[in-house]
């Protein structure tokens, strides 16, 4: 091998973590970061260039320098902290215009909003090809469709709901969870824990209240609980279906698209995710079937989580779980009523003090 002109780059955790997820076959079609014909599809018609759905870009970009250095047909080295992780076969460098994409794609250039402010600091070349992972040993425990699968067909399950989130698990998620559960033989619990916006819940307030949950109240031959790593779009519509191609690859047969999916502020409406799910699957197989579940809520006449769909009352009858106040409550230290959050997952989110929020992105 010629070493003298091998070109390295260094990647960022999120790259990394794409390159594992790509080598996974989490997100299956693709076998490398996006060439243009592909990104180009997905940011305008939600498609890969074969047709296949295809919500959110997956690409590799990279400075002015390297791509000056850049031969197609040319392996460049992907380098985390120095060390040698992948490769990928440079079939493809190109230019992409970062406002005008990101406005397509996020349907705003606010940079209030933590995704477009992300997409906001990357370069705007971007190679496509095949990637390969050098340092296998990075693979190890994480998650992948054999591990999934295999644990699916263990446990006898031929239907099994997928259900993505990024926050410790309140009442509304418990009723989307237990609808869940009565439809498929099994539910898996896949909490988003990579890159997230300053002031979310961090992992281990995901996870902790999770372990409270699965200890107390949630059966054991039918929940599978495993964390997904990758970064979070905060993309609403395009980052439902993009969540739920993964779980198709891991296995799932249903998956979860409940209120303002994937949502930040404002920016998209509470059940464009679900609007965006029927337009797609009106045209094309998504190859898994969609919960799509209208908010649920605690009625003081039914003296339940309920939803619109399952009760009369309105108004003054009814109460929202309202993740800001119980946001706000945890992190004063205190219980929020249990109608809203169980009080063992409270307890432990609140024992982490200040370690239940994301302090840096
Ligand atoms: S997300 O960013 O991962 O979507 P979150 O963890 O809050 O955030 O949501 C996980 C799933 O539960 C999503 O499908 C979301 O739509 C749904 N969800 C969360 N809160 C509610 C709610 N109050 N009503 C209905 N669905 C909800």
């Amino acid at each position: 091998m010629k070493t003298e002109n091998k070109i390295s780059y260094e990647i960022n955790l999120e790259t990394l973590q794409d390159l594992i997820n790509i080598e996974n076959g989490l997100f299956k079609p693709l076998t490398g970061f996006m060439k243009s014909a592909d990104y180009t599809g997905c940011v305008h018609e939600m498609k890969l260039a074969d047709g296949t759905v295809w919500t959110v870009p997956i690409t590799l970009d990279v400075d002015e320098e390297t791509v000056a250095k850049l031969n197609i047909g040319e392996k460049l080295f992907l380098t985390s902290n120095g060390k040698e992780m992948g490769s990928i076969l440079v079939e493809e460098v190109f230019e992409t215009d970062i406002e005008k994409d990101t406005s397509i794609v996020y349907k705003t250039l606010d940079t209030n909003h933590p995704g477009v402010r992300k997409e906001f600091t990357r370069n705007k070349y971007r190679v496509g090809g095949k990637t390969e992972i050098i340092d296998k040993s990075i693979l190890e425990g994480t998650l992948s469709p054999e591990i999934t699968k295999k644990h699916f067909k263990d446990m006898g399950w031929k239907t099994v709901c997928g259900f993505q989130t990024r926050n410790p698990v309140h009442r509304a998620h418990e009723h989307l969870q237990r609808v869940a559960m009565d439809l498929c033989d099994g539910i898996f619990i896949n909490p988003l824990v990579g890159w997230k916006k300053i002031g979310d819940f961090s992992e281990d307030a995901v996870v902790d209240g999770y372990m409270a949950m699965l200890e107390n109240y949630y059966p054991e031959h039918n929940v599978f609980f495993m964390s997904l790593k990758t970064q979070m779009r905060y993309l609403g519509p395009r980052e439902a279906v993009f969540h739920a191609t993964i779980r198709k690859n891991l296995g799932c047969t249903h998956f979860i698209v409940g209120r303002d999916h994937a949502g930040v502020g404002d920016y998209y409406g509470r059940y464009e995710a679900q609007e965006l799910v029927r337009k797609l699957q009106k045209e094309n197989d998504l190859g898994i079937y969609f919960l799509l579940i209208k908010e649920p809520y605690y009625c003081k006449i039914c003296g339940h989580i309920v939803s619109e769909s399952s009760c009369r009352h309105r108004d003054d009858d009814i109460e929202y779980i309202n993740g800001t106040m119980i946001r706000s409550l945890l992190a004063k230290g205190h219980e929020p009523d249990e109608r809203f959050m169980r009080k063992e997952v409270a307890d432990a989110i609140i024992e982490l003090g200040e370690k239940m929020f994301v302090t840096e992105e």
